[in-house]
């Protein structure tokens, strides 16, 4: 196998030095990411009909292709339910999540000839405005995703994403640092499931160490995070939903990898402490 070499000298440095890489229009707007944002109008128009909602949608346009969304949800929330899953099926992301370009990322940034894609591990965020309950706390993805310990998340927007949207926030460098022990359950916030439960041992005193980066984005940038930087999401106090992609890989040439059979973690129905006891606090 063989992989282009997508990125410059400059850009690994900085990832490896950071542990966060922005690349602005990574992805064609047009060709990559338009089609994704059509299906998601199309699903939208579908669901207004399956519920006879007299709510009206514009036509299609890559600006406001989630037009209709923010009222169907301020009808029935759960109805953004039904959206969330759906949206997941659309070929066009499915293509996009398992693009060459990201395996050619991955083999370049880890040195390996192997990348994986974790399966059930991509997907598209709908964070809404002013909603808790899905919203990350800072975390390290590895801890949630297993696999192996070297894996990429390849994050997009397909809208852009401003400062009232709350982006993701990144603590510099802190995947120099390894994996923090985790607490799996937040007494604070019992709504709080799976992943979204774990708390990072002394998490406040820890990611003050760090200096942060919050960038903004727009649709067909793409910023790439390690799988042990500290990140979390921001708070949405803007009137529209944050629509972004999530897609990661991993490297199967890891041995550690290859120890635990590259087997996932929540979203695979396998339990942290059976593969990590040493990261579980309780
Ligand atoms: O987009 C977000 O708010 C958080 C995404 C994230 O933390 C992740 O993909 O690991």
């Amino acid at each position: 196998m063989r992989f282009p070499r997508l990125l410059t000298d400059e850009q690994v440095k900085e990832f490896r030095r950071d542990g966060v890489l922005v690349l602005p229009s990574f992805y064609d707007r047009n060709a990559e990411i338009e089609p994704i944002q059509r299906c998601i109008h199309h699903l939208i128009g579908l669901l207004l009909t399956k519920y006879q909602l007299s709510i009206r949608q514009s036509p299609f346009s890559a600006d406001a292709f989630d037009d209709g969304y923010q009222a169907l949800i301020a009808h029935d929330r759960q109805i953004g339910g039904e959206v969330y899953d759906a949206i997941k099926n659309i070929p066009a992301f499915v293509r996009l999540a398992v693009s060459e370009k990201h395996d050619a990322l991955l083999a370049q940034l880890f040195g390996t000839e192997m990348p994986g894609i974790a399966h059930g591990g991509y997907g598209i965020r709908i964070d809404n405005p002013n909603e808790e309950r899905y919203r990350a706390w800072w975390h390290q993805d590895y801890p949630a995703q297993l696999r192996s310990p070297e894996g990429l998340v390849f994050w997009s927007p397909l809208a852009s994403v401003t400062a009232e949207m709350g982006p993701v926030t990144f603590c510099l460098g802190s995947h120099k640092d390894g994996m923090v022990p985790v607490h799996m359950k937040d007494p604070r916030n019992p709504d709080k499931t799976g992943a979204y439960a774990l708390r990072l041992q002394n998490e406040e005193q820890l990611v003050a160490k760090y200096s942060q980066l919050a960038p903004l984005a727009e649709p067909g940038d793409l910023i790439v995070i390690d799988y042990a930087t500290i990140h979390c999401s921001g708070s949405n106090r803007s009137n529209r939903s944050r629509w972004t992609m999530q897609m990661r890989y991993f490297n199967f040439d890891h041995p550690f990898g290859a120890k635990i059979g590259w087997r996932g973690c929540f979203a695979a129905g396998s339990r942290l402490q059976d593969v990590h006891p040493e990261l579980v606090l309780d």
